[in-house]
């Protein structure tokens, strides 16, 4: 994501992501170089870093899903080092350094709004009654760039069923923590605290949306928003709302951060689609990260790929206006 405000504009934005990528493995390479290499565990052979914050726990039982893509994986590298998370910074590379000091335990999230039957569930509770899928979807960002993760989670509708939304459950309001002790990026007016983001109902409860606990098999690092997230895998990135704790059942349109700050550039509805531009970027292609600087772009596929099995919840609205 990024704002329109000059002086906001990180330059991780502006650095292509294989730029970026090769900087850092640079960085890595010249640290091995002086003697870092036997400092300990973060630098492995091949090349791979661990997330400095990961959970690094396995997640038990784990199912893989028919709604997999087989594209190739993004590695867990880039998948931990190449961020957008603003309560730890707005580099890419702010949240896997700095995201160390948010504490995912205990963690409790809060559902309420309308519906029969309000309450509160803890992660644990998360993890252990809701089967844990391997779900690997391409996650798209709107600046063009995107990856293919193997995310682990569940259906969200499996868990919103339970808390038994009434009628006047049009739409599903997400919150991330708002704590600036453990989220020093919420010491500065950059957004307006807490991230926000939403859904309509019959998006909420398609099979194909997910709350993530992991990835690449494992508890979520904090950078990719642990211990629970949204992920979409048919709308941009940045309705993949992070580190959650509250959701509520709306009768009206929530309110969704991006689209607040900038509501001509970002559309509730967030789909991917590569016949609308964005005023500032073509939505036509897209590159994926760690293929390198000199890959072929990927076209960009109207629901970025998912139409057969969306495209019917968007019928007769007018997706330039409703983008
Ligand atoms: N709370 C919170 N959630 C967030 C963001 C954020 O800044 N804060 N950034 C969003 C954006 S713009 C993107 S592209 C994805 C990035 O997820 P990733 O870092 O796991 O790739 O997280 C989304 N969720
Ligand atoms: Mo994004």
């Amino acid at each position: 994501m990024l704002i329109k405000r000059p002086s906001d504009i990180a330059s991780s934005e502006i650095t292509p992501p294989e730029i970026y990528r090769r900087r850092r493995e640079f960085i890595k390479a010249a640290a091995a170089g002086i003697g870092l290499a036997g400092a300990g565990p973060l630098l492995l052979g091949g090349g791979s870093v661990l997330a400095e914050t990961s959970g690094g726990t396995a997640i038990p039982n784990v199912r893989p899903s028919p709604f997999s893509t087989d594209e190739q994986r993004t590695s867990l590298d880039d998948v931990t080092h190449y961020n957008n998370f603003y309560e730890f910074g707005t580099e890419k590379s702010d949240p896997a350094a700095n995201a160390g000091t948010l504490k995912t335990r205990p963690w409790t999230l809060v559902v309420d709004g309308a519906c029969e039957a309000p309450g509160e569930i803890g992660i644990e509770d998360l993890l252990s009654g809701f089967t844990q899928e391997e779900r690997v979807y391409r996650l798209r960002c709107v600046e063009a760039w995107a990856m293919v993760v193997p995310w682990v989670g569940f259906p969200l509708g499996d868990l919103l069923r339970r808390f038994k939304p009434t009628s006047k459950a049009r739409y599903v309001a997400f919150e991330t923590l708002l704590d600036p002790e453990q989220m020093p990026g919420q010491r500065r007016s950059v957004l307006d605290w807490p991230y926000r983001e939403g859904l309509r109902m019959d998006e909420a409860m398609h099979p194909l949306t997910i709350l993530a606990t992991g990835l690449y098999g494992e508890l979520l690092p904090n950078q990719n928003g642990a211990p629970l997230r949204l992920v979409v895998p048919w709308k941009y990135g940045f309705k993949s709302i992070k580190s959650i704790v509250r959701i509520r059942f709306t009768e009206r349109e929530p309110q969704a951060t991006w689209n607040m700050m900038q509501p001509d550039e970002y559309g509730f509805y967030a789909n991917v689609n590569p016949a609308v531009d964005h005023p500032r970027w073509s939505q036509k292609k897209h590159r994926v990260i760690g293929e390198g600087l000199f890959a072929r772009k990927h076209e960009t596929l109207p629901f970025n790929g998912y139409g057969d099995q969306v495209a019917s919840l968007y019928s007769g609205m007018d997706l330039r206006r409703y983008f």
